[in-house]
């Protein structure tokens, strides 16, 4: 893709835009600019080319600037712009929504949309909620998530997230809500390659807390099936399927949030399938659309999407009293049924279970590298864990971010842990250079 031209961004210009989980002082007094990205590439505004070993934010599973996505929401925008969204659809939504029920397995086959990762949490969490309502079990109004999980930064993913600092500003917050204890356990499970086999048993606490709260109050529990904001937590041994048997005996809907492993990530479409675990609710974003557009999915099983309907007047009546203006944007439908088309014509998750164990074993030759303290992978998906500088937590992981994209790398870090996600493309040379450039800068580490 050529580079538009840009004209340079003046301290000035940079002034109006309050940026999104950015140190905007920081930010502004040195600002990393993107202007042009292809393949498995970034441009920055300097002309030098960025490796991208993070998708994006995980989400350009497909490399960038694929012509048939932009190719298709351009021929969408001239032939239908927007639809409205309730009482009306266009013919991009339905054939979306039945394809990605047909991808899904067993009977996740009713499709609702949305924009974001955000709201495909707060949707199913409340679709989870007044489906209990609807079979007349009122009382199921606790909502469970785990600790190091992130669901995204609305109020109800916020209360059932795990990550104290994003959430202390803005309390209270959904009253009702538990966390289970996260699965990290580094002094059992460090240096795990796929599922750790410490740790299977902590699902368990689900058990402790259907006696804690009561019989029949927890509606749901929502877990992210490999965690990825907190750095990349894979679940232990038999630990999902332990939670499914759970919420089976107890009448709790269980809910595998897959923005990030959805569409892939884990070489297969959905981490359900990966784990042999079928949820009640998945909830997707990111990879839907390659990043190209926002759009967020919740796919629902056949009993819950028939609950609403049964429950529903027989007079014209809203089912469901939820939904967005933009929810199944015909620009975003567009981008994600070409988007679907890649993946499919390029066997690309199928190209990121082969690549698995290469990528293994290469993340896994950093392990004796300074500061290195774990390093954990599932698909194309790693983590590498770095001890603190004392006093200063995250500065050391951060530094390297700053200089890896000094020296042509995009990588992101969230505490002191390195995450990676590499596009579903990525070749074995790519793969290398990665690791040699963080090599490097993991010895130069300060
Ligand atoms: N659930 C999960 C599991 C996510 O990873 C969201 C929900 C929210 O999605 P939206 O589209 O509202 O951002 C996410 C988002 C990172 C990072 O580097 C991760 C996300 C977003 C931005 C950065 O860890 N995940």
């Amino acid at each position: 893709m050529t580079p538009l031209s840009n004209p340079p961004l003046s301290k000035n210009g940079l002034e109006a835009y309050w940026m999104p989980f950015t140190d905007n002082r920081h930010f502004k007094g040195h600002p990393r600019v993107l202007v042009a990205a292809e393949g498995m590439y970034y441009t920055r505004d300097d002309g030098e080319r960025i490796l991208d070993a993070v998708a994006g934010l995980w989400c350009v599973n497909a490399g960038h600037g694929r012509t048939a996505i932009a190719e298709a929401i351009a021929t969408q925008a001239k032939a239908l712009d927007y639809s409205p969204a309730f009482q009306m659809g266009h013919p991009r939504a339905f054939e979306l929504a039945a394809r990605l029920a047909k991808m899904l397995p067993g009977d996740l086959d009713h499709v609702f949309f949305t924009n974001s990762g955000s709201e495909s949490v707060e949707t199913a969490l409340k679709i989870a909620l007044a489906y209990h309502l609807h079979r007349g079990e009122e009382s199921r109004r606790v909502l469970v998530g785990r600790e190091r999980g992130y669901h995204g930064v609305n109020f109800g993913g916020l209360s059932v997230g795990g990550i104290p600092a994003n959430k202390e500003d803005f309390g209270p917050l959904v009253a009702q809500v538990d966390l289970l204890p996260h699965t990290h356990h580094p002094d059992h499970n460090a240096f795990s390659r796929g599922e750790p086999d410490w740790g299977g048993h902590l699902a368990g606490a689900l058990e402790e807390m259907v006696e804690k709260h009561g019989n029949q109050a927890i509606a749901a529990i929502m877990v992210e099936p490999v965690a990825g904001s907190t750095g990349v937590l894979v679940p232990p041994q038999g630990y999902l399927k332990h939670l499914r048997e759970i919420c089976d005996d107890h009448g709790i809907l269980l809910i595998f949030d897959e923005v990030i492993t959805g569409f892939g990530r884990l070489g297969s479409a959905f981490a359900c399938e990966k784990f042999g675990v079928l949820p009640d609710m998945v909830t997707l974003a990111k990879g839907l659309t390659n990043g190209a557009a926002p759009m967020g999915a919740v796919a629902v099983r056949k009993g819950i999407y028939e609950t609403f309907m049964d429950a529903a007047d027989p007079d014209p009546a809203i089912e469901f009293a939820h939904g967005y203006t933009y929810s199944g944007h015909p620009l975003a439908c567009a981008a994600a049924l070409a988007a679907q088309d890649i993946y499919r014509d390029e066997g690309l998750f199928a190209c990121a279970g082969e690549l698995t164990p290469y990528w293994e074993e290469a993340v896994h030759s950093l392990g004796n590298l300074p500061h290195v303290t774990d390093i954990r992978n599932m698909g194309l998906m790693a983590g590498i864990e770095l001890d603190p500088i004392p006093e200063r937590p995250t500065a050391r992981a951060f530094d390297i971010y700053l200089r890896a994209f000094e020296k042509g790398l995009l990588i992101r870090t969230t505490g002191d842990i390195i995450a990676l996600s590499p596009p579903l493309i990525v070749e074995r040379h790519e793969v290398d250079r990665m690791m040699e450039l963080l090599a490097t800068l993991l010895k130069q580490a300060v």
